[in-house]
C-alpha cells in the first residue's frame, strides 16, 4: 500500500499540491497526451453545467448527479483503461459516459428522456449502459454496481480473457456489505479487477470522517490482503498512473483498490444547494478547482496560451450546445416500448401492463349454480 500526503479536506495552495512535469522530461506525445486531458476535462465541464441548466428548465427530469469537480479523476481513470475493458460506474456517470467515447449527443438525448439516448431514453441520468463501449451501467442503488462488476471479472477469468473491468464507487459506498463481500471473493480467486473509491469526501451530506470508522479508505484493502493506494484526484496525470498500475496488476490476476481523493464541487444532485458546506470550504474548493489548476499548470509549461485556452473552452460550449440541440429534437420514446428493455430475453409470463391498466384482470364472476 502506498499513501499520497494530500489529506482530504486541508486546504492546501493547489500549484503546490500538482507534481511538476518539467519540459526537459517530456516528450511531444506526452505535451499532447496532456493537452488532450485538459480537453476532456473541460468538454465534462461544460457538458455538465449544460446539465445543470437543462433540469431547472425541465428539460431533464428524475435525479441528476454532476461529475463537476471529478472531472481530473475520471479523464486520469478512463485513460488507463483499454476498449475491450468494461466500466461499471454508479450514478453520477455522465462524464464517464462522456469519456468512454460515446457520443455526447446520445448522452445529453438519455438525460433529456429521448429515443435517441444512450438508454433509448428509458433509463435517464443514472442508467447510461452501452456495449459497445462496455460500460455497463450506470446504477441508481447505492453499490449495486459491485457484485455485477465482480461477476464480470468472474466471467472473464472463467474463459481465460485478458480483459479488466474497472469498477467506480463513492467513499459511502465502502460501508454497504456488497463491498466487503466482493472485495473478498474478488482476491481469495484473483479476479481481474479494479474497485476505485472516488473520494469526494461527502456521502450526500455526510463527510467521510463521521460515516467510516477508518477514513483513510485504501487502507481497507488491508482487510483482504489487496494491494491498494491512494492518488491526488485532483491531478490527472497521477491518476493516470495510478490507474495502470492499478490495472496492470488487476491483469495479471491480482485485484486493485484505488482510492481516488477528489471533490465535489455543488451539491449532492442539482436540486441540493449544500447549505451544509462553509464559506470557507466554498472558498477553498474554487482554490483547488481541478480544471483551473491544470489549465494553469499546462500554460506554467509552455503547452497552452491564454487564446489557446479560450478556444478549448469556446470548443467544449459549442459541442455541448450541439447535443442540447440534438437532445431537444429528438422524439420522446412511444409508452408502447416500456417494457421493451427489461429484460434480455422475452419473459413468457411478462404482462407487459402499461401505466394505468389494472394490475390483474379481474377474475370472472362463476354463473349461479355453476360447479365450484
Ligand atoms: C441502497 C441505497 N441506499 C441509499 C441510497 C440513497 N443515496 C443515494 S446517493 C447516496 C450517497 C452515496 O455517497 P457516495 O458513495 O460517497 O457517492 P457520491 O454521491 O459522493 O458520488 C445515498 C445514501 C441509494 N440510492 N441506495
Ligand atoms: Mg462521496
Amino acid at each position: 500500500m502506498t499513501a499520497q500526503t494530500r489529506t482530504p479536506r486541508k486546504k492546501q495552495n493547489a500549484a503546490a499540491r500538482i507534481s511538476p512535469v518539467t519540459a526537459a522530461g517530456r516528450t511531444v506525445e506526452d505535451g499532447e497526451r496532456l493537452i488532450d486531458f485538459y480537453r476532456r476535462m473541460v468538454l465534462i465541464r461544460r457538458f455538465e453545467e449544460r446539465a445543470a441548466r437543462g433540469y431547472t428548465q425541465a428539460l431533464i427530469g428524475g435525479y441528476c448527479h454532476l461529475n463537476l469537480g471529478e472531472e481530473a479523476a475520471v479523464v486520469g481513470l478512463l485513460s488507463a483503461l483499454q476498449p475491450t475493458d468494461y466500466l461499471f460506474t454508479n450514478y453520477r456517470e455522465h462524464g464517464y459516459a462522456i469519456t468512454r467515447g460515446i457520443d455526447p449527443n446520445r448522452v445529453m438525448a438519455e438525460l433529456y428522456g429521448r429515443v435517441d439516448g444512450v438508454s433509448k431514453g428509458w433509463g435517464g441520468s443514472m442508467h447510461m449502459f452501452d456495449i459497445d463501449k462496455r460500460m455497463l451501467g450506470g446504477y441508481g442503488i447505492v453499490g449495486g454496481q459491485i457484485p455485477l462488476a465482480t461477476g464480470v471479472a468472474l466471467a472473464i477469468d472463467y474463459r481465460g480473457g485478458h480483459e479488466v473491468v474497472l469498477c467506480t464507487m463513492g467513499d459511502g459506498t465502502t460501508n454497504i456489505g456488497a463491498f466487503h463481500e466482493s472485495l473478498n471473493i474478488a482476491a481469495l480467486w484473483n479476479l481481474p479487477i479494479v474497485y476505485v473509491i472516488i473520494n469526494n469526501g461527502l456521502g450526500m451530506g455526510t463527510t467521510v470522517e463521521k460515516s467510516s470508522a477508518e477514513p483513510e479508505l485504501y487502507k481497507r484493502g488491508s482487510a483482504y490482503r489487496m494491494a491498494s493506494e491512494r492518488v491526488d484526484g485532483l491531478d490527472p496525470v497521477a491518476v493516470a498512473e495510478a490507474a495502470g498500475r492499478a490495472i496492470d496488476s488487476a491483469r495479471s490476476g491480482k485485484p486493485f483498490l484505488l482510492e481516488v481523493v477528489t471533490e465535489r464541487l455543488r451539491g449532492h444532485s442539482v436540486v441540493d444547494p449544500a447549505k451544509y458546506r462553509s464559506a470557507e470550504e466554498v472558498a477553498e474548493l474554487k482554490e483547488n478547482d481541478p480544471v483551473q489548476t491544470f489549465g494553469a499548470r499546462l500554460v506554467d509549461e509552455g503547452l497552452l496560451d491564454a487564446d489557446s485556452l479560450a478556444k478549448i473552452d469556446e470548443q467544449a460550449t459549442a459541442r455541448v450546445a450541439e447535443a442540447a440541440a440534438f437532445a431537444e429534437a429528438s422524439a420522446f420514446p412511444d409508452v408502447s416500448t416500456l417494457f421493451d428493455y427489461t429484460y434480455a430475453t422475452p419473459v413468457p409470463n411478462d404482462s407487459r401492463r402499461l401505466p394505468g391498466q389494472p394490475l390483474f384482470e379481474p377474475a370472472p364472476i362463476p354463473e349461479q349454480g355453476a360447479a365450484r
